[in-house]
């Protein structure tokens, strides 16, 4: 039996158990189990399936057991801003509404009338995306205030799913500045926002930092495994997870790739100059305190409801391939526009965007993934423009992390359109990030620092240069 940790991370389509552990100073990682995570439909609404999720975990750490691995430790990690109430009896009064859902439409600009938008970043550091908690937390005092006053307990995603392992009740530092009502400052819930919106401020918990324990699994859980293990924090939001995995330079933006595209650079302190607020930048809290100063950007989700609607007829490498061979094709659409956050039909809209701006429509499938491709790149280089125009110097490479760095034709356009040094990898980099926290946590690694360079010297990066610095060179 291997002496381990485990890594649950789960994504807004897919979830993955990982084993990790140290040899001969190297992390190794095997994945033991893997799921689909989808949106269902629930009451109108659209929502997660945490009980599907929380059996996933169960049946993951079974597995985990089968293949010879004897779990120390378990972190989990999702996406961010959603959260479910508990009553006072700790029963769910709320479903685990997805950020997806269209109840916040409108809502950011209605908090805006009581708190100003300017006072709300300088206090958070936390960009303004309509989905955010406040917004969704706003909603409720709205239309269900009578949910909002029974609430007794505030748990995001992977706060409950500690909980169901535990019965501790805590909230993570990192996924709790996700809800934009965190104080940038002080690290603490800001009472004084709450106050204002009229949100009872009670039902939030104490806030762990990552590397915390959190406690032992319920008697009943260690029994059923057959052993016990510490459920440990990592950064839970994902995105602070794959965060503690990129190369620690000055030089180097990095891209966390997934569903989402997070371009940022990591800081020892929030930014909340003018400009941030103008384009759209976030604080969002890291391990140690740091803070991630990244744009938001769409990702994969586009190619991912893309293969959906082609009933999953093709892979992702399928959707490569025929991009890259579709040649002369330059039709672009705007990605970071909303509505691509949740259309009917993605190619359709695609196509509808590019029939309203007078482009080529795209017909066949290459078309349009090398639209959405193209239109991936253009949005990645503003949001590298405005970082460069902010810190007022240029970034010399790029580190792409997450499932996307997979993608090698993405790659090497963004190497293409921003002629920067693209170093991709690791494509694991938020269950890697999860597991070394967790390592460190246990004092089976020194601190950060450590930790990066040793995700540097055990996973493999490939780098890709631009094409057209190359033939320059020639
Ligand atoms: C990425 C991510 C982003 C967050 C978005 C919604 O998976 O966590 O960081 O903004 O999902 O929660």
């Amino acid at each position: 039996m291997v002496k381990c940790s485990l890594a649950m991370d789960i994504g807004a389509s897919s979830g993955k158990m990982f084993a990790g552990y140290m040899e001969n100073g190297k992390l190794n990682i095997k994945e033991v189990h893997r799921f689909e995570n989808k949106i269902i439909k629930k009451d109108e609404h659209f929502c997660w399936d945490l009980q599907a999720l929380y059996a996933e975990i169960v049946t993951g750490t079974h597995v985990s057991r089968d293949q010879g691995f004897t779990p120390k430790s378990i972190g989990i990690d999702t996406w961010a801003v959603d959260f479910v109430l508990l009553d006072e009896k700790d029963e769910l009064l709320t479903d685990a509404v997805s950020y997806r859902d269209p109840r916040t439409d409108g809502m950011m600009e209605e908090v805006f009338q009581l708190i100003s938008k300017e006072r709300l970043y300088l206090e958070t550091g936390i960009q303004f995306q309509k989905f955010n908690t406040i917004y969704q937390l706003y909603y409720l005092k709205k239309h269900h205030p009578e949910i909002l006053n029974k609430a007794k307990s505030f748990l995001m995603i992977p706060d409950y799913l500690n909980y169901l392992l535990t019965g501790k009740k805590a909230n993570e530092y990192t996924n709790a500045t996700s809800t934009q009502l965190v104080n940038a400052f002080t690290k603490k819930w800001d009472k004084e926002l709450l106050g204002q919106l009229g949100i009872n401020k009670e039902m939030f918990m104490e806030i762990f930092p990552p590397k915390s324990e959190l406690g032992k699994l319920k008697p009943e859980l260690s029994s059923e495994f057959g052993f016990d293990m510490q459920v440990l924090l990592p950064a839970t939001h994902d995105t602070g997870s794959a965060v503690v995995s990129v190369l620690e330079s000055d030089d180097t933006i990095f891209i966390s790739s997934g569903t989402w595209s997070l371009i940022g650079v990591e800081n020892n302190f929030p930014i909340c100059v003018t400009k941030a607020l103008d384009y759209n930048f976030t604080n969002e809290g890291g391990i140690n305190y740091r803070f991630r100063f990244l744009k938001n950007t769409m990702g994969l989700w586009m190619i991912q409801e893309i293969k959906r609607n082609y009933n999953d007829r093709y892979s992702f490498a399928d959707f490569a391939k025929m991009a890259e061979e579709t040649g002369d094709f330059h039709s672009t659409v705007n990605v970071d526009d909303d509505r691509f956050l949740k259309p009917k039909n993605m190619i359709e809209e695609v196509q509808k965007y590019c029939s309203e701006t007078n482009q080529v429509i795209p017909k066949t499938p290459g078309q349009v993934t090398k639209c959405v491709f193209d239109s991936l790149a253009k949005s990645y280089q503003t949001a590298i423009n405005q970082i460069e125009e902010i810190y007022e110097k240029e970034f010399k490479t790029i580190n792409v992390i997450g499932g996307g760095s997979q993608n090698e034709m993405l790659n090497q356009l963004i190497a293409d359109t921003t002629e920067k040094e693209v170093f991709a990898g690791p494509s694991e980099a938020t269950a890697i990030g999860n597991l070394v926290s967790q390592l460190i946590g246990l004092g089976e690694i020194e601190n950060l620092n450590k930790a990066r360079q040793i995700v540097k010297n055990s996973f493999e990066m490939k780098v890709f240069r631009s094409k057209h610095k190359t033939e320059g060179l020639k």
